[in-house]
């Protein structure tokens, strides 16, 4: 068996141990965990549209110029994600979930894939691509049209509808944040999950867990920002290890 190899298991092992023992557990994830459904990642190959990088579509500056032009973006992504369904890495977050008395899943994502899988104490830090809010009125809705059509659409007040997504430049629920926090503060174990650690500020979040003596897991495809202070980094799919180490914590089905 190669060294790595090794290395690897003895880490999902340890892995599941601490799972196993831990009290108060936070997951992190970001768009690496949708990866495995199908769903193109921020800053990956794929992240590109009409060779336009997210940063440069996902601001409030991009919209106001052009919203038709934003519009097609979310409205590509929202008929991409239509045809998704959630992977064995949001399958075993849900199961945690029920495994764990306190546990909350702190997530980048607004695909609403976590939803689909069972989980529920989720806390979603930049939005929800399925809900739309008007500019006039500020009523925010669920809505599900794939496609669009016209784009941009508009609210039944005349209003124009806009993503509820948080954009670039734009701040975070007070609300939504303060309980991410906290639940990072209380925690004994965070699991980051997907994500290249360089987004703020859900990027200081382990970061406060780790200042308060919790351990911090990394499962990510490649290296990442948090990488060399997480105290486990396992380079793999979330998809793959994330379902052994819940079976290592917890038993389950084979
Ligand atoms: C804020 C919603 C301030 C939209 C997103 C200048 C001006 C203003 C702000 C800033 C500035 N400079 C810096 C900032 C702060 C800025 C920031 O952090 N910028 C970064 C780029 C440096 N942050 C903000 O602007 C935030 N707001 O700070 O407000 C403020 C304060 C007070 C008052 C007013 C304002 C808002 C940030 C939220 C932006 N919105 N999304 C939408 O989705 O359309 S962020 C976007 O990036 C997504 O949410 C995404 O989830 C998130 C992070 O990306 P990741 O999830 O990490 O995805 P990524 O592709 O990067 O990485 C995936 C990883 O998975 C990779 O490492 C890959 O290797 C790995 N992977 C792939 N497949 C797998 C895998 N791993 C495991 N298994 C696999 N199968
Ligand atoms: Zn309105």
């Amino acid at each position: 068996m190669s060294h790595t190899r090794t290395s690897e298991l003895n880490a999902v092992a340890q892995a599941g141990e601490w799972l196993a023992g831990a009290q108060s557990v936070v997951a992190l994830t970001g768009a690496g965990v949708s990866a495995e459904s199908g769903l193109p990642t921020f800053r990956g190959a794929g992240g590109l549209w009409r060779n336009r990088r997210p940063e440069t579509l996902a601001t409030p500056e991009a919209f106001a110029a052009d919203p038709k032009t934003v519009w097609e973006w979310y409205d590509w992504r929202r008929s991409v994600h239509a045809g998704c369904s959630p992977n064995p890495g949001h399958h075993a977050l849900a199961e945690l979930e029920r495994a764990k008395l306190e546990f909350w899943l702190v997530t980048q994502n607004v695909d609403g894939l976590h939803e689909q899988a069972g989980s529920r104490r989720i806390l979603k830090l930049h939005g929800d691509l399925w809900k739309v809010r008007c500019l006039t009125c500020g009523r925010e809705e669920r809505d599900t049209r794939v496609p669009i059509d016209p784009l941009p659409p508009y609210c039944s007040c005349g209003g124009m509808l806009r993503p509820a997504v948080v954009w670039f430049g734009e701040s975070l629920s007070e609300e939504t944040l303060r309980a991410a926090f906290d639940a990072a503060a209380r925690a004994d174990l965070v699991l980051v999950l997907g994500t290249s650690s360089v987004v703020y500020p859900a990027a200081a979040l382990p970061r406060v867990a780790l200042e308060r003596g919790a351990r911090v897991i990394e499962i990510n495809l490649e290296p990442t920002e948090l990488s060399g202070v997480a105290h486990l980094s396992l380079r793999g799919k979330t998809g793959e290890l994330l379902p052994e180490i819940v079976r290592r914590a917890f038993g389950g089905a084979p």
